[in-house]
């Protein structure tokens, strides 16, 4: 595998070096370079991108006035462009860099341009020579991603300012587009809420790794975390409290809104899900006309699963499911919405069966694309219906064969709540004690019989908040997990080994310090 990569990456360095890299030697000394620490392949990008040519004597410098050039301002490119000068201007501890608009030259600039022709849509082109860096994007997102790149190639200091006027990259060239179209993590705030600050925090840390799916579990029994007009008291009542007894929280609409802004800002899509019709004691505590027998159960704070469920053969139920999924789907630009559907132990199957067909016609008519997890792939779901593998010993492959995608999170795997081993003070064991060479090392495509490439959409880590209280709790399970889910959604199978990661996941020891995550030291990873 690694003499795969390098062979890769060598012949990558031969296409590419052009006399603006007059810097480069043989593709040999090229991944040589200078840049610190053990070598990979010439760079410390996570994830690896396609292919990376960087010289070993050669870099551009960004200074206070260099400047980020594109076209114009109006379109997503402008959003591109100010999040990189902002980026910039604080990593060298001052203003925002000045972004310049019009087709003008412009010397010691960064500038940055859509090629929706020549390159996938979510891929770009990085060019770094000592006059000047470009940034080609197939799209507003490619252009993103070629941002982060950059990123990652400028010194961990830019992350907290603390370099001033000393940031370069070294010149080269990288052409990069991701395996997967979904790339993404879940937060559960049922359990725990997380305030709307942190879940910007954690959009943040996905964007340094190009992920481009925040799966938001909002509802489950210990708690309802989104204000429904229609439906008041899930808030008021089933928000009110949490696992353990502490007080809850929910996000009102004009915070949700706001989470979803700021992370369409990051080219990343939120995928709400209401769970049903198990996982739903806070929803039917708090209105007794959700429940077949008209008796509000108390809140829940345990953590038992599958012993709550909505009355399915009341039309009470399914005006209340229609009106949750009206006012989320109004507020939510993304196409897609999750219903839940797991470990449901109250309904039979046919009942439960017949209760996810008449849901998915619900999600249907508010004009969105139904998720469920891998429990709902026996019922006669439509091909464009996605399933979420995610229990160990379940095979979706009937959906699959139907038409079905698959979001693959596999929980023995990249269950981010899966505690490190033994001694790991946070998280559960039910699945395994998983290190993250384990989370890393497995391909979605060669993972289940019957499910092959062309069926995998993408790869997700589910976190769930038994036993995470705070933000750094849940940064704890994420870190360096996350990271290796990054990588498998984005990176070509053929070039990613553990033995490469692991020196590229060490290299990101300083940046991840300089941003302040708590992250875990896994030991076999060479933390710089
Ligand atoms: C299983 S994954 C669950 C969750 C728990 C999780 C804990 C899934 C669809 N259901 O309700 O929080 O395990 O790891």
């Amino acid at each position: 595998m690694r003499s795969l990569r390098r062979l890769a990456g060598a012949v990558a360095v031969a296409m590419l070096s052009g006399p603006a890299f007059s810097g480069c030697g043989t593709p040999a000394a090229a991944h040589v370079m200078e840049l610190p620490g053990p070598l990979t392949d010439g760079h410390e990008l996570v994830p690896a991108p396609r292919s990376v040519g960087l010289s070993a004597t050669d870099s551009f410098a960004v200074l206070p006035q260099t400047v980020v050039a594109i076209a114009s301002e109006s379109d997503s490119v402008g959003l591109v462009a100010r999040h990189l000068a902002q980026l910039l201007g604080r990593g060298l501890g001052g203003d925002p860099l000045r972004i310049q608009t019009g087709d003008g030259e412009a010397r010691n600039a960064i500038a940055l341009r859509i090629d929706a022709g020549a390159i996938p849509a979510e891929g770009y082109e990085l060019s770094i020579a000592p006059g000047g860096v470009t940034i080609s994007g197939g799209s507003a997102a490619g252009l993103f991603y070629g941002v982060q790149t950059l990123r990652q190639l400028l010194p961990a200091s830019l992350e907290n300012g603390s370099a001033a006027g000393r940031l370069s990259a070294p010149a080269g060239r990288i052409s990069d587009s991701p395996r997967f179209e979904w790339r993404g993590a879940m937060l559960d705030v049922s359990r725990h809420f997380l305030p709307a600050r942190d879940v910007k925090r954690y959009i943040d840390l996905m964007a340094l790794h190009k992920l481009n799916r925040l799966h938001l579990h909002l509802s489950d029994d210990q708690g309802w975390r989104i204000e429904i007009h229609s439906w008041p008291n899930l808030t008021t009542r089933g928000g009110s409290t949490q696992v353990g007894g502490g007080p809850g929280g929910f996000y009102t609409q004009a915070e949700y809104a706001d989470i979803v802004r700021y992370a369409h800002e990051r080219f990343i899509t939120v995928v709400p899900e209401i769970d049903m019709p198990g996982h739903t004691n806070a929803a039917l505590a708090s209105y007794p006309e959700l429940n077949c027998n008209d008796v509000a159960p108390p809140l829940y704070t345990g953590t038992r699963v599958g012993f709550s469920a909505l009355c399915v053969q009341r039309e009470a139920t399914y005006k209340f499911v229609d009106d949750v999924v009206r006012e989320i789907a109004a507020l939510t630009p993304g196409p897609y919405f999750h219903i839940g559907g797991d470990e449901v132990e109250r309904l039979t199957a046919a009942q439960y069966r017949g209760f996810i067909e008449r849901v998915e016609k619900i999600v249907h008519s508010h004009g969105k694309r139904m998720i469920g997890w891998g429990e709902i792939a026996p019922a006669n779901i439509s091909p464009t219906t996605i399933v979420q593998h995610w229990k160990p010993n379940a095979n979706p492959r009937a959906a699959v064969a139907r038409g079905s995608k698959v979001i693959m999170s596999p929980a023995n795997r990249i269950y981010l709540d899966m505690k490190y081993d033994s001694t790991t003070r946070l998280g559960l064991t039910w699945a395994g004690v998983r290190e993250v060479w384990e989370a890393y090392d497995w391909d979605p495509a060669a993972f289940l019989p019957g499910v092959p490439e062309e069926s995998v959409i993408g790869v997700e880590g589910p976190l769930w908040s038994e036993t995470l209280v705070t933000i750094r709790d849940f940064e704890y399970l994420a870190f360096p997990r996350l990271a290796a889910v990054a990588e498998i959604g984005w990176t070509q199978q053929v070039q990613r080994s553990w033995d490469d990661f692991r020196v590229r996941l060490g290299a990101q020891g300083p940046r991840w310090r300089a941003l302040g995550i708590n992250f875990h030291r896994s030991p076999r990873v060479p933390w710089k």
